[in-house]
């Protein structure tokens, strides 16, 4: 190396060094109170075991998830026979039959549901056999050993502790019937329940309704009643999802009794607290177009003593990836540390006091689970087996304690420790899941190899390798977009302030803290990508399965891990492509009679490809194309023609091959289109929208590139490059926006949450203010007409967009919102952030955040129009800054500092070679690099 260029290289090493240093400092989330909300909670992660740490001070709370343990098992999700209406559905679809088209696909194009052919009988028999019973409707029955529950449970009984219940259950409360209503009927007003109801009265039944969303209002019959004590009791029958009394959802007022001829004005109140029974919680297992991802269990560890605690403290240091809690009672000051480790595979909790033996605890581990056992492996550890409800998968956990002096006792129930001077606790969790296929998995082994490695290292040296097998990922990025007074602050405490007092620190932590989730829900030994919830999740019944939502959420997650310098965390969905290119190859043949492959709108552990949920939106073809789009953007940015060659390319010819077969004309207007399919969640089944066309020409383009760069697939490529031309343009409407479908029917007043036909914009390339300035332009009106709110992946991707059109203040209110607080979204879809930082869809949905950092990274760095773009939408709210280890698409690596707005200095290194160009306030310069060598320029784009 010539002797300038090292200078520069050493220069250039020791500053980002010492700017790591400086800038860590802040990159914490910090509270002064233990988390009261599950959203308060920090997560930790290894990549396959996560953790949401409450630091509790009698009880710490640790929640924690296994991202393997899902719902469901192996098998076909497509609908055999599917093919043969592809057809007819097209056809109405051009004759502009959208509901017949609808109706029809419903029934024979949608997937397969798990078991849905043997539930009609088994659901029969099963209510056949609890609705027999009518003991519990009797006067005589004696509920006095029953539980209450307090009525409306607007969010299931399943909110009120009941987790996952469904089945049958009784409710029963006594009522007095004023003497003035004797002799006259009475109305009976119980609101909407879920999902059937069979009221009593007196044990005579009075009315039956099989419906979530009918009003429950009976007339009871006079001769029914009697003056004084009446007897209410109801079954309701709830097979699946939230149960129970929903309640009113307006002006309702249920739970009321009143004078047929009186009306509801004179009613009186039956009560709120009903008794209740469960008399079968086991129905059968409900059909599902797809699994969900579970919850694994609960570590609880119970403190003796403490119940004057001071200083409370705790904390996630991101920097780091190790949590503390720490608070003093009577002078002793006692720290906990938590960690993922992924070396080790296990979550590592330790316990310290400032003086000798005094920490004493029961620790005890608990799962949600109905199938589970605790039992004693030996003096020092404690399992818990279970196996999930509605599916094949078995999971164990083991929990080990290893104390410094005192006494530790391991019984079935749980681990005590009394009076040790030190604790070290690791918990380990596995499945039974190996592939999509196979199931053969051995947890019990898994967890006990893994405890037994663990054992013999003290818990500094796991803390030690963890900390630096987390900076192999972590420290190859820095950032600090100034301020920072605020960082002195609770976590919480900046998040409210942030509304009304701007802080750039804040985005600093916040860009970070989605590396650190990437870091610790997906990294190259995971057997699957980020969920919707990364891998944190406490719900038996999460929100969208806690699945893998392909029409935005999926790709999103991975929107920053090349340009945020985390290309590795790919690995997860790299490898989740190449399994879906083999099951959606089954959904091509049995849906569209194609070769090649498709992904639906959603996909599972069990990588289900065929159209789920309803036709209105399920039937959407593009999932596939797009996640190729972030395989070959995994190539753009690290040039590695390995995996181009036998992991990315094979995915995208094989997706290729199916739309050159799927695209048909158009009679109208003779261009290719896609049909049938839905622009996302919007507008419902239809022939071409113009995401999918966007989608699909990338898709083209990308494999023709890739094909010139293997040299190879001369023919195919000339087949879709002529396909290429003829599939239908972007067109611009009446009213200057983008359309968002063939037809110019869009609503200027809609203000739906997708953004489907900016795709092109972003994250695609399809319309450029280089190549398409008028697109743009109408792009930017359909934008504005869609307005600014949303929720929280909407908000991240609309940063992105912003950032695109280049309108940075505008990208920058967008990022504001993205960061407001969550706890105040109404009722309205919103977005924003709870306590921990987790962006709210709401509820919880990870997207928001790694499509947030990608947005804030998209403001100081393009690179998709075949230039490096620096500072192209920086706004005047970060006026300085510095970001180190950032990526371009090329193969580049940037350290970039400006100050006063403008550039001061960049540093790129490049990895591949190659030409280099760059573009800054007007400025264009070009030149040639070699692999592995750093070009400093200044500010005005000249080399140093
Ligand atoms: C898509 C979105 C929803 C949600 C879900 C997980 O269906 O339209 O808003 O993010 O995915």
């Amino acid at each position: 190396m010539k002797r300038t260029s090292f200078l520069i290289v050493f220069a250039w090493v020791l500053l980002s060094t010492q700017h790591a240093s400086a800038q860590t400092t802040g990159l914490k989330l910090w509270y002064d109170h233990p988390a009261e909300k599950w959203t308060d909670a920090l997560p930790i992660g290894n990549g396959t075991l996560g953790a949401m740490i409450f630091g509790g001070i009698q009880q710490e709370h640790i929640q924690f998830n296994e991202q393997t343990l899902w719902s469901g098992g192996p098998r076909q999700y497509a609908r055999d026979g599917a093919a043969a209406y592809l057809p007819v559905i097209r056809k109405l679809l051009f004759e502009g039959k959208q509901a017949e088209a609808e109706k029809l696909a419903g029934i024979h194009f949608l997937g397969k549901k798990s078991n849905e052919d043997s539930y009609p009988a088994q659901y029969a028999a099963w209510l056949k056999k609890v609705t027999a019973n009518t003991a519990y409707a009797a006067v005589g029955f004696n509920d006095s050993a029953w539980p209450t529950m307090k009525l409306p449970t607007p969010n299931g009984w399943e909110a009120t502790g009941l987790p996952g219940l469904d089945g049958a259950l009784w409710f029963r409360i006594t009522f007095e019937l004023p003497k003035a209503w004797v002799g006259k009927d009475i109305i009976i007003n119980l609101g909407k329940v879920r999902d059937m109801d069979i009221t009593y009265i007196n044990g005579k039944k009075t009315g039956s309704i099989d419906s979530t969303n009918a009003l429950r209002k009976y007339t009871i019959k006079a001769a029914d009643l009697k003056e004084g004590k009446n007897l209410l009791a109801i079954q309701i029958i709830n097979p699946n999802d939230k149960g129970g009394f929903v309640g009113p959802k307006s002006d309702q007022q249920p739970y009321v009794i009143y004078p047929a001829d009186a009306g509801p004005k004179s009613a009186v109140s039956l009560g709120l607290n009903w008794k209740y029974f469960i008399q079968d919680n086991n129905p059968p297992a409900f059909p599902a177009y797809e699994a969900s991802y579970l919850p694994f269990a609960d570590l609880l560890i119970n403190f003796k003593n403490v119940e004057k605690a001071g200083n409370y403290y705790r904390d996630l240091t991101i920097s780091d990836a190790v949590a503390t809690t720490s608070y003093t009672v009577n002078g002793v000051k006692y720290t906990r540390e938590y960690l993922a480790s992924d070396p080790q595979k296990v979550i590592a909790i330790h316990l310290a006091a400032s003086q000798p033996g005094h920490i004493s605890f029961e620790a005890l581990l608990q799962t949600e689970h109905k199938q589970f056992s605790v039992s004693r492996i030996d003096d020092h550890t404690l399992a818990l087996n279970l196996k999930v409800n509605d599916g094949v998968l078995k999971g164990s956990s083991y929990l080990s304690v290893y104390a410094t002096k005192g006494k530790v006792n391991v019984t079935s129930k749980g681990i005590s420790v009394s009076n040790a001077d030190e604790v070290t606790l690791y918990l380990s969790a596995a499945t039974s899941f190996i592939n999509y296929k196979n199931v053969s998995g051995q947890p019990n082994a898994i967890c006990k190899q893994v405890t037994q490695a663990v054992s013999g290292k003290t818990y500094q040296t796991v803390k030690t390798a963890h900390v630096a097998d987390y900076h192999r990922y972590f420290n190859t990025f820095t950032i600090n977009l100034g301020g920072g007074t605020d960082a002195a602050l609770p976590t919480d405490e900046r998040i409210r302030r942030f509304e009304k007092a701007f802080d750039p620190s804040l985005l600093t932590l916040y860009t970070q803290y989605a590396r650190y989730l990437m870091i610790s829900c997906s990294r190259p030994d995971s057997k699957l990508p980020a969920n919707l919830q990364g891998i944190w999740n406490d719900q038996i019944v999460p929100s969208w399965g806690s699945k893998f939502t392909t029409n935005i959420n999926l790709e999103m997650n991975y929107w920053p891990v090349d340009e945020l310098n985390l290309s590795p965390c790919l690995q997860p969905l790299i490898s989740m492509v190449k399994g879906l290119s083999i099951t959606g190859r089954q959904t091509a043949k049995i849906n569209y009679n194609l070769p090649g492959w498709i992904l639906h709108h959603n996909t599972d552990i069990w990588l289900g490809t065929a159209p789920i949920n309803a036709s209105n939106h399920g039937i959407w073809v593009s999932g596939g194309a797009w996640l190729c789009h972030n395989m070959w953007e995994h190539y753009l940015f690290t040039r590695d023609e390995k995996f181009l060659r036998e992991q990315a390319y094979p995915a995208m010819r094989a997706c290729a091959e199916f739309f050159n077969s799927f695209l048909i004309k158009d009679p109208k207007t003779g261009y290719l289109i896609s049909t049938p399919s839905n622009s996302p969640e919007h507008g419902g089944l239809v022939a071409g929208p113009t995401m999918d066309h966007q989608i699909i020409r990338d898709l083209f383009k990308n494999c023709i590139a890739a094909a010139k760069v293997l040299h190879t697939d001369a023919a195919f490529s000339k087949t879709l490059q002529a396909k290429y031309k003829r599939i239908a343009p972007n067109q611009i409407g009446k009213y200057g926006q983008l359309q968002e479908w063939m037809q110019d029917i869009d609503d200027t007043t809609d203000t739906h949450r997708h953004v489907s036909h900016l795709w092109g914009v972003y994250p695609g390339t399809d319309i450029t203010w280089d190549n398409s300035p008028a697109l743009m332009h109408a792009a930017e009106q359909s934008f504005k007409y869609r307005g600014d709110d949303g929720t929280g992946w909407s908000l991240a991707w609309k940063v992105n967009l912003m950032a695109r059109f280049k309108h940075a203040d505008h990208a920058m209110e967008l990022v504001k919102k993205l960061l407001s607080v969550a706890e105040n979204g109404s009722a309205k879809e919103r977005g924003g952030v709870y306590h921990n930082l987790f962006d709210a869809h709401p509820p919880f949905q990870i997207d928001g955040n790694f499509g947030g950092a990608a947005g804030i990274a998209e403001m100081l760095l393009q690179s998709q129009q075949g230039y490096i773009d620096l500072l192209p939408a920086l706004p005047a709210a970060l006026p300085e800054g510095e970001i180190n280890g950032i990526c371009a698409r090329g193969g580049f690596v940037l350290n970039m500092k400006w100050a006063t707005g403008r550039l001061q200095q960049v540093a790129i290194t490049s990895k591949a070679g190659g030409k280099c160009q760059l573009k800054y306030a007007g400025k264009q310069i070009e030149f040639n690099t070699v692999p592995g060598k750093t070009y400093t320029l200044n500010g005005g784009l000249k080399l140093l």
